[in-house]
């Protein structure tokens, strides 16, 4: 009845009970620039297999949720234009109508779950944006974390979002916020926020229990495991904060709303940084890759 497959690599290992890491393409096609977005995701497929387990990296190509891309079908994805940015609201739709659409981090947890895998990696989830309190953007992300079964390692949330009020959301929801090795949550660019981390586990086993127990426990959802950047990739907080501020306000003037706001604050900040926050961006994705993969192993033991 859902049209999917399954690239080669995915299908085999599914066969043989392989651990399986799920990544999103709405960071390649809507987070990154081309080239960068395609050895990107290349690069962090190698770092999930380098570490033990099988990346699925998934997308809706004409019509079909694709759990695994090819090589060429990934290449095309990345330099593809006008490609739908997919959540919870739009997937069944784009596959019923035959269309190509990107998953988010919402997403790409429900195709996850169809295809069996518990554990997936990406940047940073989408959250409560700043001036929410009128405009109302909170990403499905969050709901999306409160109902699917997926571990979702991120480092934290993008730090163009209200931070507080998306960690306040995420308790609300009851979605367990999980800082990797440290007791601060991490700030996306930066390893460090000033927010005191809800729960930290320091062991890739921990993290697959937790989650084991959830669903045991008959309690939905997820948890975000919010992994902080490598210290020396990282751009300190404060060099960001002006920088934010600018791409806000443009944001605003520009009069730039709902599913635009996340790619054109990304796409402001890269130029207005001269590249380092792509730089930084890349190297936080696959720190995420391959604390995923260490995951992925342990639901397997
Ligand atoms: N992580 C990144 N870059 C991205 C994203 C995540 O490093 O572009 C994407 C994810 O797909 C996430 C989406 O779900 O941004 C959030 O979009 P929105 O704020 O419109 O919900
Ligand atoms: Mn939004």
């Amino acid at each position: 009845m859902i049209p999917i497959t399954y690239s080669a690599e995915v299908a085999a290992a599914r066969a043989a009970g392989r651990p399986i890491v799920a990544l999103e393409s709405t960071i390649i096609t809507h987070g990154m620039p081309f080239p960068q977005n395609v050895e990107t995701a290349r690069l962090v497929e190698d770092d999930v297999r380098a570490a033990g387990a099988v990346p699925a990296t998934i997308a809706v190509l004409a019509g079909t949720l694709h759990v695994g891309l090819e090589a060429d079908e990934l290449d095309a994805l990345g330099q593809a234009t006008g490609v739908a940015k997919l959540s919870r609201a739009d997937m069944a739709a784009c596959l019923a109508t035959g269309g190509t659409g990107a998953t988010t981090v919402a997403a790409t947890m429900i195709a996850a779950h169809l295809a069996g895998i518990h554990v997936f990696a990406t940047g940073g989830i989408g959250g409560v944006h700043r001036g929410a309190e009128l405009s109302f953007d909170i990403s499905a992300d969050l709901h999306e974390l409160a109902q699917t079964p997926v571990t979702v390692v991120g480092a934290g949330a993008k730090a163009i979002l209200d931070l507080p009020k998306t960690f306040e959301v995420l308790e609300t929801l009851g979605v367990p916020v999980i800082a990797y090795g440290q007791d601060v949550l991490p700030a996306f660019w930066s390893a460090r926020s000033d927010l005191p981390a809800p729960l930290r586990m320091d062991t890739p086993e921990q993290i697959a229990k937790a989650q084991m127990t959830r669903t045991a426990m008959g309690l939905s959802g997820g948890q975000l495991v919010a992994n902080p950047i490598p210290q020396e990739a990282e751009i300190p907080a404060e060099d960001l904060r002006p920088i934010i501020a600018q791409a806000l306000e443009e944001a605003d003037q520009a009069g730039i709303s709902a599913k635009a706001v996340t790619p054109f604050l990304l796409g402001r900040i890269f130029e207005l940084t001269e590249g380092r926050s792509l730089t930084a961006n890349i190297a936080l994705v696959r720190n995420n890759a391959r604390l995923a993969a260490q995951i992925a192993r342990a639901f397997t033991q």
